[in-house]
């Protein structure tokens, strides 16, 4: 597969400081596809000193001309999304289809509404004897993970771009070749030079090397919660802002009123997509006990039909990881009604869609996230029992409720302790703030909140 063998920086692809590669694998079949170049805490200098040097620019540029640039990257993203989506099949092993919708589709949506935000914001406004300036806040370290690897990337940089600031990225070293993509939409849609940097690299080398970079004023992390920690703690003790994208548990809360069937189904259809590898995704299930052995019965066949579908986990790490969860239910007395630990197939980093029933909010896959197409089916007696059992993780990223009346759903999702709910199902909202409560994270992404991120206020006195 075609791929840069430098990084992009100041405007232009150039070699690294060091000669050490990442080889990028397709996880479909474990066979090596592309190299690219393992960056060192020299380029990520070179990166953030190119950022520093554009800043005080593009920060003047008025955001009209921010939102032409952006609407032109939105443009150029939809023009490519057959090559993104290849890219991403290749680098990921996602299912055609789902790289065509999903991670081609929803960045040029979300791009589109920078373009929209940078042309509508009040970046000027009146407080009383006050005005108040919402004021880019300088360089951004951008680090992003492999699941969504072109919607993670977008989610920060064109909200960061549309603010006014600058950005260094380090995505994931499993998918760089779709960030190398997005370096080449940046140029093509007449982006400054040095306003967008890509260093590829590895996370305990270039990744720390930007997030302790004393002239970045704000790092941007989605990933695990473990590394999270870490850059929250490198942030704090440099004072710089951080905004911190981790980890769910998310609960699909089935009261007895909805639809049993369908609520089943689609929470099913959204723990498999992806093979799991979503932070959001609903991985427990909870039902009324009188619903529970029809709503499990559901489930399996729901399951076993997806299999057909399902693409691999990103590497063999991961897949080992996904296995040792499912063996550890199996252990701590949870019943295996689909799937299980055995890959389906010889080749490739396969996992068989799961589905655990008599799971009990104390096991460990009713707790931590598992990330692999793992669903855990739990019991509630009655709605306060659903709630405490929703509530009853160190995550709050997202969830779902389905009830037969939508006031009912919304009631309940009011007490939920997590940043987004899904009412009867949900559907995307590129302009809908996403982000964590609880462990699950610090900040919000996309729409007017993912803006707010990248701004600070100075209010001038008359
Ligand atoms: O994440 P890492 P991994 C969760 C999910 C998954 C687990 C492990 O549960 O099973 O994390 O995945 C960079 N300093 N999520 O190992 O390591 C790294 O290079 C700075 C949830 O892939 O956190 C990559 O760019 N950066 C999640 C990014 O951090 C470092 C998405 C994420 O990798 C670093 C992905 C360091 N010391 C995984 N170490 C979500 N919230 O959506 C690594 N990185």
């Amino acid at each position: 597969m075609k791929a840069h063998d430098g990084m992009y920086i100041g405007g232009a692809w150039r070699p690294g400081a060091g000669s050490d590669v990442i080889e990028v694998v397709n996880p479909a079949d474990e066979q090596v596809i592309a190299t690219v170049p393992a960056g060192t805490a020299e380029d990520v200098d070179t990166a953030v000193r190119a950022a520093r040097a554009a800043f005080p620019g593009w920060a003047a540029t008025p955001p009209a001309e921010r939102a032409a640039r952006l609407a032109a990257l939105r443009d150029v993203l939809e023009a490519r999304k057959d090559e993104i989506a290849e890219t991403v099949t290749a680098e990921l092993g996602s299912p055609p289809a789902l790289s065509r919708t999903v991670h081609a589709g929803v960045p040029v949506a979300v791009a589109g509404s920078y373009a929209d935000l940078a042309a509508t914001y009040a970046f000027e406004e009146k407080a009383g004897n006050s005005t108040v300036l919402h004021e880019p806040v300088g360089v951004v370290g951008a680090i992003t993970p492999w699941n969504y690897p072109l919607h993670q990337i977008v989610a920060k940089v064109a909200p960061a771009l549309a603010a006014g600031c600058a950005v260094v990225l380090k995505p994931a070293e499993d998918t760089p070749l779709t960030a190398q993509l997005f370096a080449e939409a940046v140029h093509e849609a007449g982006i400054p030079a040095g306003v967008f940097n890509l260093v590829t690299g590895l996370g305990p080398v270039a990744g720390q090397a930007l997030a302790e970079h004393p002239d970045v004023d704000l790092v941007s992390f989605t990933g695990s919660t473990a590394v999270g920690r870490r850059i929250g703690a490198v942030a704090g003790g440099a004072v710089k802002r951080v905004a911190l994208e981790l980890g769910g548990k998310s609960a699909n809360v089935i009261l007895p009123s909805a639809d049993l069937a369908k609520a089943v189904a689609v929470g099913v259809a959204n723990v498999m997509s992806n093979s799991g590898q979503t932070c959001s995704a609903w991985t427990r299930m909870l039902v009324h006990r009188d619903q529970y052995d029809e709503a499990v019965e559901l489930a399996a066949t729901a399951a076993a039909k997806y299999g057909e579908r399902i693409g691999p986990v990103v590497n063999a790490k991961q897949q080992a990881r996904v296995r040792g969860y499912i063996e550890k239910g199996v252990a701590e007395g949870a019943r295996l009604v689909a799937g299980g630990p055995e890959s389906p197939r010889e080749q490739g980093y396969y996992i068989s869609p799961t589905v655990f029933a008599d799971v009990t909010p104390d096991m460990t896959i009713a707790q931590e996230e598992i990330f692999g197409p793992v669903l855990s089916i739990l019991r509630y007696e009655d709605e306060d029992d659903a709630l405490r059992v929703a509530n009853g993780t160190v995550y709050g990223l997202a969830g779902a409720v389905w009830a037969g009346d939508e006031s009912e759903a919304v009631a309940f999702a009011r007490r939920m302790d997590t940043g987004q709910v899904d009412i009867n199902g949900g559907r995307f909202n590129p302009l809908a703030p996403f982000g964590g409560y609880k462990q699950s994270g610090v900040g919000r992404e996309l729409g007017v909140h993912g803006l707010t991120e990248y701004l600070q206020t100075k209010s001038l006195q008359f």
